[in-house]
């Protein structure tokens, strides 16, 4: 495996609304990965395997109610219960392609009214990413993709709400991919950023904080 040789994992993120792409792009970037030998695991937030992950599960799918602030903690702690395993992989030269993070937390939260340094406060200290691709897409695009499901924050007017908090979250590192693109041409652009990043880390990139 070439990462193993080499030096550290990057820790790319994938984000963008419902129906953006991302779960399509992770797992045609997690195959070009292996194809090339690299060592990757994909990973997506929430991680619904955990018992905290069960608890957020059971909210998004409307079988249990939770005041804001509460639900908006146990995505945090999702992460964090994640944090050490996460860094470890990375030390070990496992690269990470990561199907949302704090981004997503503190955008669908802040959405929701609740105030935006508060909701990016539990997130400080997290390992930041190397790469943040952003799947850029016009909610009302999205929502014409199949339809939205029976789970919370699946609106048209949220995920509006969404867009413009991930609009303020964003800075000059981030890749931005249009996501209206077709699907082959946005992995072309995925592909790129990624080797790029990769080879970063290799040399000796260090890992970062959030939101530091
Ligand atoms: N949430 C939160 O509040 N706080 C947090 O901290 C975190 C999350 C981490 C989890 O949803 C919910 O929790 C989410 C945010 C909130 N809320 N919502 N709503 P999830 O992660 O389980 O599900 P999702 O992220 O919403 O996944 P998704 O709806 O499946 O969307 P996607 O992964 O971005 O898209 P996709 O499955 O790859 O593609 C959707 C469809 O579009 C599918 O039919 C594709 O074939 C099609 N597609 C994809 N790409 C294209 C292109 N380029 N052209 C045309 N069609 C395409």
């Amino acid at each position: 495996k070439i990462l193993n040789k080499e030096g550290r994992g990057a820790l790319i993120v994938l984000e963008g609304l419902d129906r953006s792409g991302k779960t399509s792009q992770s797992t045609r970037l997690l195959s070009y990965l292996e194809g090339l030998g690299h060592s990757v695991e994909l990973w997506r937030f929430p991680d619904r395997t955990t018992s905290v992950g069960k608890m957020i599960s059971s909210y998004l799918s409307n079988e249990s109610q939770l005041d804001d602030r509460t639900i908006h903690l146990l995505f945090s702690a999702n992460r964090w219960e994640k944090k050490s395993l996460m860094e470890e992989k990375l030390k070990c030269g496992v690269s990470l392609i990561v199907d949302r993070y704090s981004y997503s937390g503190v955008a669908f939260s802040s959405a929701k009214g609740l105030d935006f340094e508060w909701c990016k406060a539990p997130e400080v200290g997290l390992p930041a990413p190397d790469l943040l691709i952003y799947l850029d897409i016009l909610p009302e695009k999205a929502a014409e993709r199949g339809g939205y499901g029976g789970e919370r924050y699946e609106q048209l007017e949220f995920q509006k709400k969404v867009a413009a908090y991930y609009r303020v979250l964003h800075d000059a590192s981030w890749k931005i991919v249009d996501a209206q693109l077709p699907i082959e041409e946005i992995e072309k652009r995925v592909q790129m950023a990624v080797l790029d990043s990769i080879m970063a880390c290799q040399k000796g990139k260090t890992l970062s904080r959030l939101w530091s």
